[in-house]
């Protein structure tokens, strides 16, 4: 196994035994070989697409979906992947078969392999080779001839890591776009945009330096479309997010915790327990959940319960109920909650029962609730013996933010704020993320700071006050890590009214990453030109030093200083 595809990858350099995150070689393989596959079906529908006029929704979905379950924490179950790549050999014949009936015939040099495929033919011939693909052996032996080390080898290190780059790239915005579609709302040009991308990774473009970096900053050109439409799937469907407090002390009774991204399931599951008596939490990620007006409705969305994802160990043991699992990140979980926990979508546990969809898009939640039901919940003892927490605020998505656009603007010229800090993305439990909870320390009172996606948790509980001489709170939460768009439009309207770009606003943007969504936002942010990104806690093992250079080059990107906290703010006070 060979896998670097995020922050907390063994040394820095790749997990080559077993993943940090718990993933095995064979659950690593069977995701090496689902992607090598879809990139023959993305080829396939790419060339069906601009030769004969074919769109096909089934394949357009399971393209992104099957994506988005190689993203780092969201499946490790193995028989997923075997159910996930024989559904796209299958697939694949069905779209032959259109291209065939229509007269089109998929021309050779669409699928010469390239060098980086061998030993294996292009993904196009092997996803029409009918070989029996029976079980997780028989797909195990091809499985290990598609991983990353054998590319390295006729890559070499910098151009594999880069073509790795446009491909995590796509893993997120694939999980954003998936997101989008579960509210109903879908982008023909952004299945059309995966696909072309899918399409260059096997051609003999995808050999050139250039050529890729122009394709991922094509990617987080898309990604920014995509996150426009996830951000109006979820306005238009429950509502523009409204400042909102949520209680972190949890009542007595009935509980489920719901963790991951999917406002869409949380939807459904209020719906579900409406009026049965369990009130439901929020988990990591959900947090945000708390601001939408067509979420907050629901008397029984309690509060929020626990910290960021890597924290979930303690946190669901923690939880006298049952929890809903609709998206990353996800651990393999301890006997203490193992009866307790459910995956959805694209999550998977190898073990844990899995919810899926009807064809009209319901999902049943009756085993979730049942459970509950058995579980003892919250009892007024367990409520009394915690510790009281304050109240944390959420609800700041760019529609609130810019309804007090003039009081800050009136804060900026006259002197009362200073500089504007984006501090977003993920957290993890390495000790250099210390750094991220560090740099708030060193925040001169007449600043603001922007958080959103998880890295919020290092300080979401602390007290920032108001900016002083105005009531405007000193810490936004704009949201999970895709509401990065929200902090995008806030920058460019605060850009207009200076007229100036976002460069010269008094704004930095420190993020923490951690999986491949936020690969997705960092190459939005470059594909819009933004400068002077810090990236922590550290750079990705996937690129190299050459790789970075390029990239420091043309968009000074730095390494967050984790050793000094205090030098990073001092540097971007001074707007460096
Ligand atoms: Fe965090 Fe996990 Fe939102 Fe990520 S929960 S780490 S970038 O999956 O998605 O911020
Ligand atoms: Fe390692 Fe991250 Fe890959 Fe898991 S996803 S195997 S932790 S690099």
């Amino acid at each position: 196994m060979m896998c670097y595809q995020c922050e907390q990858t063994k040394n820095n350099t790749g997990c080559t035994e077993i993943g940090i995150c718990g993933k095995t070689p064979e659950v690593s393989a069977l995701q090496d070989l689902l992607i090598y596959s879809v990139k023959g079906l993305g080829s396939l529908a790419h060339i069906a697409r601009t030769s004969a006029g074919i769109e096909d929704a089934e394949v357009n979905t399971f393209v992104n979906g099957a994506i988005f379950s190689t993203l780092t924490n969201v499946n490790f179950a193995d028989d997923r992947f075997v159910e996930f790549v024989t559904e796209s050999r299958h697939l694949h014949a069905k779209l032959a078969a259109q291209l065939a009936a229509k007269g089109v015939q998929v021309p050779a040099s669409e699928t010469a392999a390239q060098p980086w495929h061998a030993p294996m033919p292009h993904p196009l011939v092997w996803n029409s080779q009918p070989a029996a693909l029976g079980g997780v052996g028989a797909m195990l032996e091809v499985a290990e001839q598609t991983g990353i080390a054998a590319r390295q080898k006729t890559l070499g290190l910098t151009l594999a890591g880069l073509q790795e780059l446009l491909m995590y790239g796509l893993k997120g915005l694939c999980a954003y776009a998936h997101h989008a579609e579960a509210l109903g709302h879908r982008g023909p040009k952004v299945y059309a945009d995966v696909q072309e991308l899918l399409h260059f990774l096997s051609t003999p473009a995808a050999a050139d330096v250039g050529a890729v970096l122009d394709h991922c900053f094509q990617a987080g050109a898309t990604n920014f479309r995509v996150m426009e439409m996830l951000s109006n799937a979820h306005s238009s469907t429950f509502g523009h997010p409204v400042p909102t407090p949520v209680s972190l002390n949890p009542i007595p009774g009935k509980a489920i915790l719901v963790t991951g991204h999917d406002m869409h399931d949380m939807h459904m599951l209020l719906e579900q327990t409406a009026g049965m008596g369990i009130n439901v939490y929020t988990h990591g990620e959900m947090l945000p959940a708390h601001g939408y007006p067509g979420l907050k409705k629901y008397p029984h969305l309690a509060g929020h319960f626990g910290g960021a994802w890597y924290r979930q160990k303690i946190d669901f043991a923690a939880f006298p109920g049952s929890i809903a699992v609709t998206t990353n990140c996800v651990l393999d979980p301890l006997t203490a909650y193992k009866g307790n926990i459910y995956t959805i979508n694209e999550t998977g546990l190898s073990g844990i029962p899995h919810i899926k969809a009807d064809a009209t898009g319901h999902k049943d939640f009756t085993p979730i609730i049942k459970r509950a039901l058995e579980l003892p919940g919250f009892t007024e003892a367990d409520c009394a013996a915690r510790e009281q927490k304050k109240d944390v605020t959420v609800g700041f998505g760019h529609n609130a933010v810019l309804s007090v656009a003039p009081q800050v603007i009136d804060a900026i010229q006259t002197g009362k704020l200073e500089h504007i800090f984006l501090v977003g993305g993920c957290d993890g439990s390495e000790p250099q993320r210390k750094y991220y909870s560090k740099l708030y320390q060193f925040m001169p009172t007449n600043t603001m700071v922007l958080t959103l996606g998880c890295g919020k948790f290092r300080i979401f509980d602390q007290d920032f006050g108001t900016l002083p001489g105005t009531d405007l709170p000193r810490l936004l939460d704009m949201g999970q890590c895709n509401d990065a768009y929200s902090a995008l439009v806030v920058a460019t309207e605060l850009a207009k009214v200076f007229k100036t770009d976002v460069n010269s606003l008094p704004l930095s943007l420190d993020l923490s990453w951690f999986e491949q969504k936020a690969v997705a936002v960092l190459l939005t942010l470059l594909h819009l030109g933004v400068r002077n990104i810090r990236l922590g806690p550290r750079l990705p093992a996937f690129l190299t030093p050459e790789a970075v250079g390029v990239l420091v080059d043309k968009f000074n990107l730095l390494p967050a200083n984790v050793v000094d906290p205090e030098a990073d703010m001092k540097m971007m006070m001074e707007c460096k």
